[in-house]
């Protein structure tokens, strides 16, 4: 059996999620029911990373224990996934003993190997990155991401010999044998690589709500080091756990952000390599967005919680909002009356106002006497067409183009129904050529909802419980290979509203 595994980024506990961290999630669930749907043995992986002088710090501030205030945020985080249909395989956290297992073990082979070694370092650290800044990456002298001024930090510290690593991974991003999209952001990566690459420090004295250097009780974890590896404990890679998930490696795909993608596409496979353990295939970096053009922040009071979205569209709509709002690969803004503009356009006006008028006008002309034929020549050359362009982009993951694809057969339909006007047809008692019509219409009907499963699983459910089909998996993938689908039964009853619109 064919495997596929992916992984979110696991998100730091100093807040709760918002529609960042969402939008990563949701790209990762579809593309998770995706691939299972096309019958591969999927997991995903998603989490929260809880170790650091930033949660320590937030902790403090809101008087809990480090550990209490981590059990808390990831609750959070849990609860978010949970409304949102986030259908995660497992949920690591840096906090469990077995990664905290898992992190000692890979340090110790580093360390063994001579890979690791004692220096001094000084430099400008920005906590909220929790890394080290040069004074090239500052605006103004301070930290573009947060705005904030970095502190001067010297300390006796492990470093791991990352240097050494540069030619071959340069060779490996350059060749696709770590795939990077998309494209631009390979170019990026390779272009910062080619200016040089330094050791970096993996540990420090200061911090101490980490993970303890196995070899060194006075030295922490890095942070970073201690969440990168969340991908092999995620999976019981050193099998401390007794499961066969370590089959799962290497990793498919690992979805990201921009902002964290020179951890991903550098430190990330140099460590493994140092580990030789097989590098992940594929790395998919998404842009970042603004909310009304401006960066989401807490001092702005601009930061989306997804609860907004869901309490306003549902998690349906909000999912098939979020994923195609601007392409994946670039920065974009968000506005909620922009969304509803969209919600009401696409969903309410073109997919649902289909599905209800569709079946009402089975129930006005057919009452229980409906025996579908097969769809028309044009009928089938564009649900041909759709389902090609949602194959293509699902494989380039080229998620946003997949809910315009899908309604462009549900415009197609409600195109045809006024071109065929199946209202005349009735009143001129021209049954057959009406009962090819609707037909037609109701083969794009099926075909988009199950199309739309991996995007807006209830909806899909809804609509294809019309059709008495309840094995969405099953037709998925036949619909993906067979480029065709079956209409054996259709429920004919008044229609609920799929979508209300939004004033
Ligand atoms: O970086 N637009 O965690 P984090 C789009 N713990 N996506 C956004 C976003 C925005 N405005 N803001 C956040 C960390 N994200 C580390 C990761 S992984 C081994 C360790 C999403 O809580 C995006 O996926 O800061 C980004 O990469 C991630 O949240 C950063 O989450």
């Amino acid at each position: 059996m064919k495997k596929f595994y992916l992984t979110t980024p696991i998100y730091y506990v100093n807040d709760e999620p918002h529609i960042g961290h969402t939008y990563t999630t949701v790209i990762a669930d579809i593309l998770a029911r995706y691939f299972k749907s096309l019958k591969y043995n999927t997991f995903f992986l998603t989490g929260t990373d809880e170790h650091g002088a930033k949660v320590e710090e937030v902790a403090k501030k809101n008087n809990f224990e480090p550990k209490h205030y981590c059990d808390f945020i990831s609750q959070k985080f849990k609860q978010a996934w949970e409304l949102l249909d986030i259908n995660y395989s497992r949920f690591i956290r840096t906090t469990d003993p077995h990664h905290e297992q898992t992190v000692k073990i890979a340090l110790k082979k580093l360390y063994e190997k001579g890979l690791i070694y004692k220096s001094y370092y000084e430099g400008l650290y920005c906590i909220h990155c929790e890394k080290f800044v040069s004074k090239e990456e500052l605006a103004n002298g301070k930290c573009p991401d947060h705005n904030l001024e970095p502190i001067l930090h010297k300390e006796e510290n492990y470093f791991f010999r990352l240097s050494e690593y540069k030619d071959i991974i340069y060779k490996k991003i350059e060749s696709d044998e770590i795939l990077i999209l998309p494209l631009e952001r390979k170019n990026e990566v390779l272009g910062k690589l080619s200016l040089g690459l330094e050791d970096i420090s993996i540990s420090r004295k200061a911090v101490r709500w980490a993970i303890k250097i196995p070899f060194d009780e006075e030295q922490t974890v890095y942070v970073w080091v201690d969440a990168l590896i969340n991908y092999l404990s995620g999976i019981d890679y050193f099998k401390l756990e007794n499961s066969n998930l370590c089959e799962f490696w290497p990793a498919d795909l690992h979805i990201i952000g921009k902002d964290i993608l020179w951890f991903h596409a550098v430190i990330w496979p140099a460590l493994l390599l140092a580990l030789e353990v097989p590098l992940p295939k594929r790395i998919l970096s998404h842009g970042f967005f603004t909310v009304d053009g401006k960066k989401m922040s807490k001092t702005l009071g601009n930061v989306i919680k997804p609860k907004q979205l869901l309490e306003l569209f549902g998690v349906d709509a909000t999912r098939m909002l979020l994923i195609s709002n601007f392409p994946l690969g670039i920065d974009g803004d968000f506005s909620i009356n922009e969304l509803k503009e969209r919600y009401n356009k696409e969903l309410a006006d073109n997919l649902g106002n289909l599905v209800f008028r569709t079946f009402g006008m089975l129930e006005k002309y057919f009452k229980n006497n409906f025996s579908p034929k097969k769809p028309s020549y044009e009928t089938k050359q564009k649900l041909i067409s759709c389902i090609r362009d949602y194959k293509i982009s699902f494989e380039n993951f080229n998620l946003h183009k997949i809910p315009h694809i899908v309604l462009s057969l549900t415009s197609y339909a409600n195109w045809y129904i006024q071109f065929k006007s199946p209202w005349v047809l009735f009143k001129e008692n021209k049954i057959e050529e009406l009962l090819q019509v609707i037909s037609d219409i109701l083969y794009c009907i099926k075909t988009s909802a199950v199309l739309f499963y991996p995007i807006m699983p209830n909806i899909s459910k809804k609509i294809l419980k019309l059709f008495k089909t309840d094995n969405i998996e099953e037709n998925f993938s036949f619909l993906l290979e067979n480029f065709e689908i079956d209409i054996e039964e259709v429920k004919i009853e008044k229609q609920e509203i799929l979508f209300k619109k939004l004033i």
